[in-house]
């Protein structure tokens, strides 16, 4: 699928906050991700877990690199990258990559939240950042899909932290927003991918199914965003993008060698684990 989105793609993004292109991977593709993903063992060694609070744990692989490695091949593709400039209307660079996932039966749950929430604190003056979240593993309600509040973006940046014994978006704004916006609950197939702006509120139930979910998602900072101090995610450097069939070419490629993956207990900069 190419990398040219309509102008009713481009306006539902900006009035809603997401957009969601099914298929935006084919079904080889999607293939490749979720074989890859379920055989390569650094994902086991490099998932650290974010308890949610509920009994449940939700795990968590991040990487600021997009690297000579099939996950650096989907970072850099032209079909997410030219996307993600024209949705932002600026060149982007790779903020970092992660592989949310969440076990059967124990995967847990994410509170509202929105990401500049927590990018702020990272020395970025404008939420003019953006994710794009592919389902390596069908996503449904019953396995913890990602809910986005429709239009949230446009509240701005909603405070963050904790609240009683939550942590995220400060409850009462979400409550009103909630009376207010639409609630979606984003059920795809592998390879579909949900856009989504940095100050959209989502957040996801846990995994109370017997399958996986795994999901993989691309952030992305623009380049006249360049944060003003350093933190556990980079500064601007261009990024160079690859052509899409260069997502089978590296299908095959080992994926730890190339990867520098983030450690919470060896980085002492500001960040939340959170992404
Ligand atoms: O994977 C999910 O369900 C949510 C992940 C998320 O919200 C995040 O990484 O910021």
């Amino acid at each position: 699928m190419s990398a040219h989105l309509s102008t009713e793609q481009i306006n539902a993004f900006q009035e809603d906050g997401y957009l969601i292109v099914p298929g935006l991977f084919d079904a080889e593709e999607a293939r490749i991700f979720r074989t890859a993903a379920k055989a390569d063992k650094a994902f086991e060694r490099h998932a650290y877990d974010l308890e949610d609070g509920e009994g449940g744990t939700a795990n968590l692989v991040l990487w600021n690199k997009a690297g000579e490695d099939l996950w650096g091949a989907i970072a850099r593709c032209e079909r997410i990258v030219s996307a993600m400039e024209t949705l932002l209307a600026d060149e982007v660079y790779h903020y970092h990559s992660k592989m949310s996932i969440k076990q059967p039966r124990i995967g847990g749950a994410w509170s509202w939240h929105q990401d500049y929430g927590y990018w702020y604190q990272n020395g970025c003056l404008y939420p003019d950042m953006a994710s794009a979240f592919i389902a390596v593993d069908q996503n449904t309600k019953a396995n913890g899909c990602m809910q986005v509040l429709k239009g949230s973006h446009r509240m701005g940046r909603v405070e963050h932290g904790r609240f009683g014994d939550q942590t995220g978006a400060d409850p009462e704004r979400v409550e009103a927003a909630m009376k207010t916006m639409e609630l979606v609950y984003v059920e795809i197939e592998p390879g579909d991918t949900l856009f989504f702006h940095s100050n959209t509120l989502h957040r996801s139930d846990q995994n109370t199914s017997d399958k996986p979910r795994w999901s993989l998602i691309c952030c992305y900072n623009t380049r006249h965003n360049n944060p003003y101090k350093a933190s556990h995610h980079p500064f601007y450097e261009p990024l160079e993008k690859l052509p899409d069939s260069a997502i089978r070419e590296m299908g095959s490629k080992l994926f730890e060698a190339e990867t520098d993956f983030w450690d919470p207990a060896k980085d002492q900069t500001v960040g939340t684990g959170k992404g």
